[in-house]
């Protein structure tokens, strides 16, 4: 594979479809319990197409102020719920490292949202990997390498499709281009017509005691 995705797995249909079901049961309740938000650019103010909340001990924020981690969500100042137990089964089968999670940013696409070209940057460590689950509709995901310019390629993203993010790939340019609205019923409730796209990013925040840096 080419050295800009050195670090790069795809684990397609990792997660079963009943699982899938299950999950989105709770990610219900926890969106109950930490409302989607709609969260700005620093400085412009220009709001995200994506809406997004968190679970863990710490959750990424975007506001006027910038980007970083926080215990509490914005609206509610509550703390973020805890991450479900299947999704840290997944970091626990899937990371390859000896700490869990930190964050689970939870990524909400209405079928017009996209997520612009960007790296994620705000954490302290870059040893642990990015692990990602897409569910609901499919997407085209773009992955460059370590530098805005350059090639990049694109895979599509089916939901219970699983990606690990690390080594040099955990620094390389990324963004969701387009979301294909109505390719999945998972998210479609009754009475309505909107699926949409749920993207769930764990992250390790804080560097483990121990971790050389
Ligand atoms: C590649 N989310 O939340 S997940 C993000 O589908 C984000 O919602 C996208 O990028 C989404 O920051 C893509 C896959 C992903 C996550 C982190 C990465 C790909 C990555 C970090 C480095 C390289
Ligand atoms: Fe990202």
């Amino acid at each position: 594979m080419a050295a800009m995705t050195e670090g790069f797995r795809y684990l397609p249909g990792y997660l079963a479809p009943e699982a899938q079901q299950a999950l989105v049961a709770e990610l219900r309740a926890l969106v109950a319990e930490a409302p989607l938000y709609r969260p700005v650019m620093p400085n412009s103010g220009r709001p995200f197409s994506v809406r997004m909340t968190n679970a863990g001990s710490h959750g990424w924020l975007a506001d006027k102020a910038g980007y970083r981690y926080e215990a509490r969500h914005p609206e509610t100042g509550r703390p973020w719920p805890a991450i479900p137990e299947t999704l840290l089964r997944i970091w626990a089968e899937v990371a390859d490292y000896p700490a869990p999670p930190e964050c689970c940013l939870v990524n909400f696409y209405a079928p017009e949202a996209r997520m612009g070209l960007h790296r994620d940057e705000d954490e302290e460590t870059f040893e642990a990997p990015v692990v990602s689950l897409s569910l609901g509709d499919s997407a085209v995901f773009r992955l460059g390498g370590p530098t805005r310019r350059g090639p990049t390629r694109s895979l599509k993203l089916h939901s219970g499709d699983v990606m690990i993010l690390s080594g040099p790939a955990r620094r390389a340019y990324h963004g969701i281009d387009r979301v294909l609205g109505g390719s999945s019923r998972l998210l479609v409730q009754e009475g309505s017509e909107a699926g949409g796209r749920l993207n769930l990013t764990l992250r390790r925040v804080t560097r483990p005691a121990g971790e050389a840096g």
